[in-house]
């Protein structure tokens, strides 16, 4: 389940359809968001544009021949003037490296490869893994299964969701609304369709601080409860503290099993992605569900029959999922073989940590753009993804209109300058320093949830606004930050 309000988790330019589409629920199912991406499709009739089941193996620019790219695909290959990428953020699954995880005998799932039928009825799972989708999918299949225990390694704070029917009268308040809604949602910081609180949560008394946090977690929405309560749970350590008070309060009234509560407490600051739930905590009040904490004795091996912990203790499951995330951001970028100008790769140039100019280009990969590409903003992606995909149009067409009227002349490239790079990495770091967020020690955030991936600022904190404020200055100082086009 996506976890921004179902009227903002769509394409916001076509009005008709947002107007009709029959969303009943607060937010959309996986299934749902697959049904709405094909009636897309189908009612702009984009499916003669597409090639499915075909993958990308490598890009290289031949700067020497006619500055095109030549991309191989497992289907075969071509040329392209432009090379948009949209590999997604989250694409590229993460499975743990845990010694004889291929040994293991029953069925072995990651989340980002669920099967559409499973039946775990009767089974004895074990989940690893309690970010977003652990927390989901635990609670998901608690009531189905045999057992379940859950392999939990830091716990972290989660909110209910607020997932409920639209009444009527919302849907027609917001079907009125739309313009003056898709607006706040390009002048806020997660376009999710909330307005940020700008109050301090040290500014006000306690009750004060209960009474906005217990609002939050009535109405639901992970990132709300973060960014609509108060304006420093992301800056200020004291302040964010008083959040987590509050959710380990909620923690111990829901979990009536003291053990249980006591390993499903946060140690960690609330530094992590916001998550949201349908009833996660209350889950723990069901006999057939158990927590395993492995912060101190991590997972040593999986055998045909179980997984072991460092201690020697041993457990029998006949279903292990791996919640364990994604090589996320820069993962799937980097499984291709994207090569620029002079023979220079994506990966050498990503040495130290995946780089762009404003999420969309890389100094040295001419006419590569790349659609929410790394140190792009973190929030509610389609309106992001339509910021990125518009700017990408004007200049795509602004570089074929100076093209044409030059004819026989070398052509210009949308190649960004190694000063606006550098520029915006500082300021991506810069935006990550003022946060608290960094010292959350394996976040995907900073590449840090994967063995060996170097760390660095993978997002940009500035927000939505911000981004487009900058992609709008861009296009009208004649693209500041690209050499000449
Ligand atoms: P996340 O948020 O990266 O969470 C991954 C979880 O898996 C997290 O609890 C990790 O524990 C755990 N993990 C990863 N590797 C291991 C190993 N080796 N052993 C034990 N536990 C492990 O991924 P999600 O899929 O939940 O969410 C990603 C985004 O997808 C999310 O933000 C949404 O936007 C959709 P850790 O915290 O590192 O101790």
């Amino acid at each position: 389940m996506s976890d921004t309000n179902s009227f903002v988790y769509r394409y916001s330019w076509d009005k008709e359809d947002l107007q009709t589409s029959p969303w009943e629920k607060t937010y959309l199912r996986g299934p749902e968001i697959l049904t709405y991406l094909e009636q897309v499709v189908q009612r702009h009739d984009l499916e003669k544009h597409m090639t499915f089941n075909t993958e990308v193996q490598s890009a290289k620019f031949d700067a020497d021949k006619d500055g095109l790219w030549r991309i191989e695909t497992d289907h075969g290959a071509l040329k392209a003037r432009y090379f948009i990428a949209a590999l997604g953020l989250l694409t590229q699954p993460n499975w743990p490296r845990i010694n004889g995880l291929k040994n293991f005998k029953g069925e072995l799932y990651h989340s980002a490869r669920f099967p559409n039928d499973y039946d775990f009825r009767n089974k004895k799972v074990g989940v690893i893994g309690n970010g977003s989708t652990g927390v989901q999918i635990i609670t998901a299949i608690a009531k189905d299964v045999g057992s379940l225990l859950c392999f939990q390694r830091n716990p972290q704070y989660t909110v209910p969701a607020g997932y409920r029917d639209v009444s009527k009268d919302e849907r027609q308040r917001i079907n009125e609304n739309y313009d003056d809604i898709w607006n706040q949602v390009r002048a806020s910081t997660t376009g999710m369709g909330f307005e940020d609180s700008d109050v301090s949560a040290l500014s006000v008394s306690e009750e004060e601080r209960e009474r906005k946090f217990e609002a939050a977690w009535r109405l639901g929405n992970g990132v709300r409860f973060f960014r609509w309560t108060f304006n420093d749970l992301g800056t200020d350590e004291k302040a964010n503290r008083t959040a987590c008070e509050f959710i380990k309060k909620k923690i111990s009234q829901i979990v009536t099993d003291p053990e249980k509560a006591r390993k499903l407490m946060p140690r960690e600051l609330y530094i992590r992605r916001p998550l949201c739930d349908a009833g996660y905590y209350e889950q723990f009040n069901r006999d057939n569900v158990d927590i395993v904490d492995i912060h101190g004795t991590p997972i040593d091996e999986i055998t045909g029959k179980g997984i072991r912990l460092a201690d020697g203790s041993f457990y029998e499951l006949d279903v292990i999922i791996c919640a364990t995330g994604y090589d996320a951001v820069d993962g799937a970028y980097r499984k291709i073989e994207i090569q620029g100008r002079n023979g220079i790769t994506l990966n050498e140039h990503w040495k130290h940590g995946a780089t762009t100019f404003m999420g969309i280009a890389v100094t040295n990969f001419p006419n590569l753009l790349m659609v929410t590409g790394p140190q792009s903003p973190l929030g509610n992606l389609p309106p992001i993804i339509e910021s990125y995909v518009e700017f990408i149009t004007r200049i795509i067409l602004t570089a074929e209109k100076n093209r044409r009227s030059r004819p026989g002349q070398a052509s210009g490239f949308i190649e960004v300058t190694p000063e606006a790079e550098a520029e915006w990495v500082n300021e991506c770091d810069d935006l990550m320093t003022k946060s608290i967020f960094s010292a959350a020690k394996s976040s995907f955030m900073f590449g840090r949830n994967v063995e060996g991936k170097p760390d660095s600022t993978l997002f940009y904190f500035g927000g939505l606004a911000a981004l487009l404020e900058k992609l709008n200055d861009s296009v009208k100082s004649g693209y500041k930050g690209f050499k000449p086009l």
